[in-house]
């Protein structure tokens, strides 16, 4: 079954939002192609595509799956991905690693704008797509408004294929809308004729179009992407599975109609531990074989590398093969020097594909090791997991000393602590990422700082006075030297500033770095033994500390712009999230092709912790948002108070 040779080969990836069926769908297929004698049920734990022990747990995928199946003589590759946008990363890995597309729309539930993300990445890479429209058979379908909402979506091209007899309760059955007393027969044969000019001149000339033509017009428009067709079905039951195979097996191409056949390329489109292999990579070859047992070239990064064994994937079961051909998906072990979004390559002249591009991380947490033993482990751990999902960033903050984790949303920080602990054991406390807050001042002040040491041997002395001046969010620290007739010798003179940037590194207020002032060091005084760097660089600092009751201290606060993508029916609830979160709503505008509203919004960065579950949990996961720093601004009184309070607890907490 598996040596079909590439004109037998399909690549087909699920895609759509979360709860739409793709996994329930994959399992359906599995189940009719003989996979699996049971089928495999996504709610009862026993899914072959969900089978990471996070997944069984949440009933959801997190991680992109493969299997294969045969059907009608070929051998169809299934990449199911997850359609929850926290892991999009996942998501857009098995974007890259297939053929063709089939997007998995709930009838029951409108269409998700994470549905148009997918959409728009897979016009990049120009990917045949079809469409199967789940649970039709089930309460509250509606396969009228689905259509218009996908042709909203993905243009009038969409032509359904079949079409359901009765929805929900009263489904009877499926129809097939390829005989002339369909509905969408006229449609059909429309969309069909745009697919080659000889099909069009001939609809044009006829009128009509003969089933043959509508056929090869299907074959040739899918591949072309001028024709999106629609199957229906109802995944649980098993009903539409036959006829997406067979549709899948008669007119999805194949992979060396969209790719050609010279030499190895090949993209490693994941990474995923397995505690019996070590990592293994998961590969999706271009062009060429893979041969087991090879060396090969890591284009991207210029090394070469000893292929071992090759396996294919049935969920998270392997089957050992000798080789990949064109088209192929496998997994590869005990690569030395390769990482995901790598290609490898016969020839070490040809360009690596790009890597992927995964989405900026906004859901930041900050987590502390239990024990000190703990530490090293949540570091191993961490690394090895992050090899695995390139999406998420960690690192430690110098300016707050946390170890932040930031990853795409909250649950995909969940998932990561969870993995944590099942895998390497250690439990970590979590906390708030610390702001990264500002002083500044807000008043002109002129001062003194004067340093005087005599006690014996060589005495020490410094004074300089200095004006204070607040300058425009944004402007950092400027310092400006207006000493004349060498009142201070200028050899003195950077360390003057050398003091006060150091004072203005500690705060005066909070602890937190001051910015946004300018110093006007403008007179002074010395003395001809007794001066010194030091001195003058105490004076310095004792000018600014001198000045701190006169200089109207305010902490500022990094902003964040927001956007937000909400469906209409809910503006007004996120609306008066973002109020809550002393956000200021910039400006509403419609978005999307379906009913989308997007806001741009202004929100203190100390108030966007908990948004995304928030936001998921006002809108039933229909809304998406991205996020990125804008400016610092002054804070509230009130919120002054606060942080001033919580400095000085944590001040005396280290004192004591
Ligand atoms: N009534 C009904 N429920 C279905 C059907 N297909 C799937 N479900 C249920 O819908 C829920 C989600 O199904 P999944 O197959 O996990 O959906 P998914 O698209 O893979 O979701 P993610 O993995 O989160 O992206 C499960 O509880 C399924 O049992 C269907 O045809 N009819
Ligand atoms: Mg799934």
């Amino acid at each position: 079954m598996t040596d079909v040779g590439k004109k037998g080969l399909r690549n087909v990836a699920l895609v759509g939002q979360s709860g739409a069926g793709k996994t329930s769908l994959g399992e359906s297929m599995l189940y009719k192609a003989k996979v699996t004698t049971r089928k495999g049920d996504v709610a009862k734990g026993t899914s072959v595509l969900d089978h990471n022990p996070e997944e069984i747990e949440r009933k959801i995928s997190i991680y992109l799956s493969i299997a294969y199946l045969g059907w009608n003589g070929k051998l169809i590759n299934l990449i199911d991905t997850p359609g929850y946008v926290d892991f999009w990363g996942e998501t857009l890995s098995g974007i890259r690693a297939t053929d063709n597309v089939i997007f998995v729309l709930d009838a029951t539930t409108p269409i998700a704008y994470s549905t148009e993300e997918a959409w728009e990445v897979v016009q990049k890479y120009k990917l045949p797509s079809i469409i199967f429209v789940n649970k039709i058979a089930t309460e509250h379908a509606n396969f009228d408004q689905i259509l218009e909402q996908a042709k909203e979506l993905f243009g009038n091209k969409v032509a359904p294929i079949y079409y359901p007899d009765g929805v929900g309760k009263e489904f009877r059955g499926l129809k097939s809308a390829l005989v002339e007393d369909s509905p969408y027969y006229e449609q059909l044969m429309e969309s069909v004729a745009e697919s080659t000019d000889e099909l069009t001149e001939k609809y044009l000339t006829e009128g009509t179009l003969s089933h043959e033509d509508i056929r090869k017009g299907l074959r040739e428009g899918i591949k072309a992407g001028t024709i999106i067709p629609m199957l229906v079905g109802e995944a649980l039951q098993d009903v539409g599975t036959e006829e997406l195979l067979n549709f899948i097996a008669e007119y999805l191409p194949a992979p060396d109609e969209l790719h050609s056949d010279d030499g190895l390329y090949a993209f490693v489109f994941k990474s995923r531990y397995d505690p019996k292999f070590g990592m293994l990579r998961y590969v999706r070859v271009f062009s060429g074989t893979l041969e087991a047992g090879s060396e090969v070239f890591n284009l991207t990064q210029k090394q070469p590398e000893k292929i071992n064994q090759i396996y294919l994937v049935q969920g998270k079961e392997r089957k050992e093969v000798d080789q990949l051909t064109h088209g192929g998906i496998g997994a590869l072990v005990k690569l030395k020097v390769t990482k995901t979004g790598d290609t490898l390559a016969s020839d070490s002249s040809k360009e690596p594909l790009p890597a992927i591009e995964y989405p900026t991380p906004y859901a930041a947490i900050a987590i502390q090791p239990r024990t000190s033993q703990d530490e090293e482990r949540i570091s191993t751990g961490l690394g090895r997991l992050n090899e695995a999902d390139p999406s998420f960033q960690t690192y430690y903050d110098v300016e707050t000393r946390q170890r932040i984790i930031k990853g795409i949303g909250e649950l995909h920080l969940n998932v990561i602590l969870s993995e944590l602990k099942r895998n390497f054991n250690v439990e970590v406390k979590t906390e708030r990422p610390k702001i990264h807050y500002r002083e500044t001042i807000t008043k002109v002040v002129e001062v003194q700082g004067r340093y005087k040491k005599q006690t014996g041997g060589r005495g020490q002395y410094g004074d300089c006075w200095v004006r204070f001046e607040p300058l425009p969010r944004g402007q950092g620290f400027e310092f400006v030297d207006k000493i004349v007739g060498g009142r201070i010798p200028a050899k003195f003179i950077p360390a003057v500033e050398e003091g006060i940037k150091e004072q203005m590194q500690k705060g005066l207020l909070a602890g937190y770095p001051m910015t946004d002032m300018r110093a006007v060091l403008y007179d002074g005084s010395f003395h001809p033994v007794d001066s010194s760097d030091i001195a003058f660089k105490v004076a310095g600092g004792l000018a600014l500390r001198n000045a701190k009751d006169k200089l109207g201290l305010v902490i500022l606060e990094p902003i964040l712009k927001v956007t937000v993508i909400v469906p209409e029916e809910y503006l007004g609830d996120v609306m008066g999230d973002i109020n809550a979160r002393r956000g200021k709503i910039l400006g509403v505008e419609p978005a999307g092709k379906g009913k989308y509203q997007k806001i741009n919004a202004l929100i203190p960065e100390a108030e966007m912790y908990g948004f995304g579950s928030s936001l998921r949990a006002m809108t039933q996961g229909r809304a998406s948002f991205t996020q990125e720093f804008a400016h610092y601004d002054v804070v509230p009184p009130q919120i002054q108070e606060k942080i001033v309070a919580e400095a000085q607890r944590e001040h005396e907490e280290k004192g004591s």
